[in-house]
């Protein structure tokens, strides 16, 4: 994949990632708001003796009095004695749900995603925001009060040229942060955090690199990388030196299941008639269904996005009773599918500013006789 992306391509990329803030222990007070205001504490409890086990995550309210992930309930609780507080178990299938709701949320951007963990994943929003950071941000504001608004989860973005600088820099401002690091700041950025802010880097590589003499980020940009080799191998030797130097060429990793096509497009100042509209909609259509075609993919959802002119980012999203690898089909819905979001949202036409079309849950179709059997069946 990374093969075919040119410098310049690489150079204009705005990456989000976006971590959910002290996930369990949230999830816990969506359900149970009075824990907001205590601290509270989610534990995996080993079956061995009432307090055995370890500490998950903590609320912030917890973490002011010392309670970190992994330290052992008994410790948790001698810190917490004289504070009125509460240990839960941990219910996973419980965070699963969370963590689904908020990741379809944010899929519903409709750019390439990527889910790292149940709390955590990467947005590639380079092409919805033409590559400005200062839409990005704007961007970040919406998906935070989206989710915010939503499933009441606050979330923490870091905004940057590539994965390892947004990954950093959505822990900066924790909880319910945005860190914007922009490409030209992003060398700067690395230069100013801890060798062990380096996701990937722990203490054995940290101990290597101190018996080097290595002390900081600095240090390492100005090692070769034939220079730590030796003492670390080639692979890790090269990350360091481009993390070092705030490159990361890794590219977002499209699972199968939540693989899309779609196109953005930016309306003409003066396009805000219906039939301009119309016309727009209709030239996202044929694109997406080539692209679809040449994939021999079918689809069966359909996410409208409408960009309004303050940067409001309005998506709705369909999903067919049967996939579909129709024209007209994709055509006709997506149509419905504005007419509804415009009156529903009393949104006049002079604000949009650009429309996206994007298909998911796609299915291959290449084993079918033809597009139309497929249909049929
Ligand atoms: P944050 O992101 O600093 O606001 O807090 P969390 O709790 O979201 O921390 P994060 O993102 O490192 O981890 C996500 C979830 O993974 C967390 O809610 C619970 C679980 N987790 C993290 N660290 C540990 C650990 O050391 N042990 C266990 N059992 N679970 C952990
Ligand atoms: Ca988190
Ligand atoms: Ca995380």
């Amino acid at each position: 994949m990374s093969e075919n992306i040119s410098f310049s391509e690489i150079e204009k990329r705005i990456i989000f990632h976006i971590d959910f803030d002290y996930f369990y222990a949230q999830c816990e007070e969506i359900r149970k708001p009075k824990l907001r205001n205590i601290p509270s504490v989610v534990c995996v409890y080993s079956g061995r003796g009432e307090d055995s086990g370890v500490v998950s995550t903590c609320n912030y309210e917890a973490r002011k009095y010392g309670v970190k992930a992994a330290m052992p309930i008994k410790l948790a609780k001698s810190k917490l004695k004289d504070v009125h507080s509460m240990f839960l178990p941990t219910d996973m299938p419980y965070y699963h749900e969370i963590s689904t709701k908020a990741m379809r949320i944010i899929q519903n951007y409709g750019e390439l995603f990527e889910q790292v963990s149940v709390d955590e994943c990467y947005m590639d929003f380079t092409k919805i925001t033409n590559s400005d950071f200062d839409d990005a941000k704007i961007f970040a504001v919406s998906l935070q009060k989206n989710i915010k608004d939503q499933i009441k989860l606050t979330c923490s973005i870091g905004v940057g040229p590539n994965k390892l600088i947004a990954k950093i820099a959505s822990g900066i401002n924790k909880p319910n942060g945005i860190t914007v690091v922009r490409l030209e700041d992003a060398k700067q950025f690395i230069s100013n955090c801890k060798i062990d802010d380096i996701p990937g880097v722990g203490p054995k590589t940290s101990k290597k690199l101190e018996s080097l003499g290595i002390k900081s980020v600095s240090d390492i940009s100005k090692k070769g990388i034939f220079e730590l080799r030796d003492a670390l191998g080639y692979k890790i030797a090269t990350f360091l030196v481009n993390a070092s130097n705030a490159i990361d060429y890794s590219q977002i990793k499209v699972r199968g299941t939540s693989k899309q096509i779609g196109k953005i497009v930016t309306l003409k100042k003066d396009t805000t008639t219906l039939e301009q509209i119309k016309l727009t909609v209709e030239n996202l259509c044929i694109s997406v269904f080539e692209n679809l075609e040449n994939k021999r993919q079918a689809f069966r959802v359909l996410t409208i996005i409408l960009i309004l002119e303050n940067l409001q980012h309005v998506s709705f999203s369909k999903s067919l009773k049967l996939y579909s690898a129709s024209l007209d089909e994709l055509h006709k819905n997506s149509l419905l599918i504005i007419n509804e979001m415009i009156s529903n949202n009393s949104i006049s036409l002079d604000n949009i500013r650009r429309i996206g079309i994007v298909v998911s849950d796609l299915k291959d179709i290449s084993g079918q006789d033809s597009l139309l059997n497929y249909l049929e069946n």
